[in-house]
């Protein structure tokens, strides 16, 4: 009995010094286990996430968010369990700038060297430091073609009381009064006070005919018939074609907004190594084709254009012609009027 006991006691202090050497060999063996992303809702290949935890045998926790603009309030609200975020452009230049974002470390990224050069060193992070692209897109319009009489061409569409409560519209002040200034003729990136105020005029005429601002139910709502004509991204929408022939993504002749989307790690992630594990992983080739042929979203990966497949390579609104792109604005950080963008998106929603 009382050498079983011994057995039991010296087994169970074997256990601890292992829990303690464990702990003392760096947080890495015990915490590293997990790795937290905060990502766009259906942003990553079928296979990703599943893949990276096999291989490095971790654990993936999953979050969303719908805006940049959410994504930097959780941020600025002092959340610190997240790992890798995926900020546009924009938002990249505003994170530095307040100092949310963590240095990478490239010695720890060997695929870098897949990327376009195209997407190396761009304006808002021109030194690579912080930001690594993880997609591009355009801002346009899905459209249910069985529903028009004829091809919707313009953003003028959206303001067309004909389709009055069949229009969604993004959930997202930079998009939406930036889709209202576009028509308008103005820049998504102005700052000029009457220019936003005849956006506001605009957008406020309008919202009698918008069913919803909505960043993740347009693509459910183009699919039911509940909305004929949706604001929104290309990928996105285009994914729903699969599921009905009948739902288009179309680029409208005014242009909109294209972007980047990147993978990056706030200050306070937890577990930079495998973060960067991460990030390296989505830069292999065949990693990220499995994203974009998932998601629809256009790839900076060069070393991936080999399995990528249709409808990414030849649908032409994937793939603007440069006449056509050179309609497109990226973001920009509005600095100063942040503010009055802010307010006039408030009085918007309000109303
Ligand atoms: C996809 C969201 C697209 C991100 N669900 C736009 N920056």
């Amino acid at each position: 009995m009382r050498r079983r006991f011994l057995a039991f006691i010296s087994s169970g202090f074997a256990l601890l010094m292992l829990v303690g050497l464990c702990r003392m060999n760096g947080t890495e063996a015990g915490e590293a286990r997990v790795l937290n992303v905060y990502n766009w809702s259906d942003y990553v290949g079928k296979h990703t996430i599943r893949a990276f935890e096999r291989r490095f045998e971790v654990k993936v926790k999953y979050d969303l968010f719908a805006s940049n603009e959410e994504l930097l309030a959780k941020l600025q609200a002092g959340a610190k369990g997240y790992d890798i975020i995926v900020p546009s452009d924009y938002m990249v230049r505003i994170m530095i700038k307040l100092g949310l974002l963590a240095k990478l470390d490239k010695s720890q990224l060997p695929n870098l060297g897949n990327l376009d050069e195209r997407f190396r060193r761009l304006p808002y992070d021109p030194h690579e430091e912080y930001a690594i692209p993880y997609t591009w897109g355009t801002s346009g319009i899905g459209v249910r073609t069985d529903k028009m009489d004829a091809p919707v061409v313009s953003l003028g569409s959206l303001f067309d009381p004909m389709y009055r409560g069949k229009i969604t519209l993004l959930d997202d002040m930079r998009e939406t009064i930036g889709l209202a200034l576009k028509f308008l003729g103005y820049s998504v990136n102005t700052a000029d006070a009457k220019a936003l105020g005849e956006a506001k005029e605009l957008l406020l005429r309008q919202k009698p005919l918008v069913k919803a601002y909505t960043s993740t139910q347009y693509r459910q709502m183009l699919l039911s018939g509940d909305a004929w004509l949706a604001h929104g991204w290309s990928g996105e929408i285009s994914t729903a074609r699969r599921e009905n022939p009948h739902v288009r993504y179309i680029i409208p002749e005014e242009g909109g907004v294209i972007f980047v989307d990147t993978l990056a790690m706030p200050l306070t992630a937890p577990h930079k190594d495998l973060a960067h594990a991460f990030i390296n992983f989505i830069l292999e080739p065949e990693v990220s084709a499995d994203i974009h042929n998932t998601i629809l979203f256009g790839s900076p990966n060069r070393a991936a254009r080999p399995y990528l497949k249709s409808p990414l390579t030849d649908d032409p609104h994937l793939n603007p012609t440069p006449e056509l792109l050179a309609r497109f604005e990226f973001l920009e950080d509005l600095g100063q009027a942040t503010r009055l963008w802010t307010r006039v998106w408030t009085e918007i929603k309000a109303r």
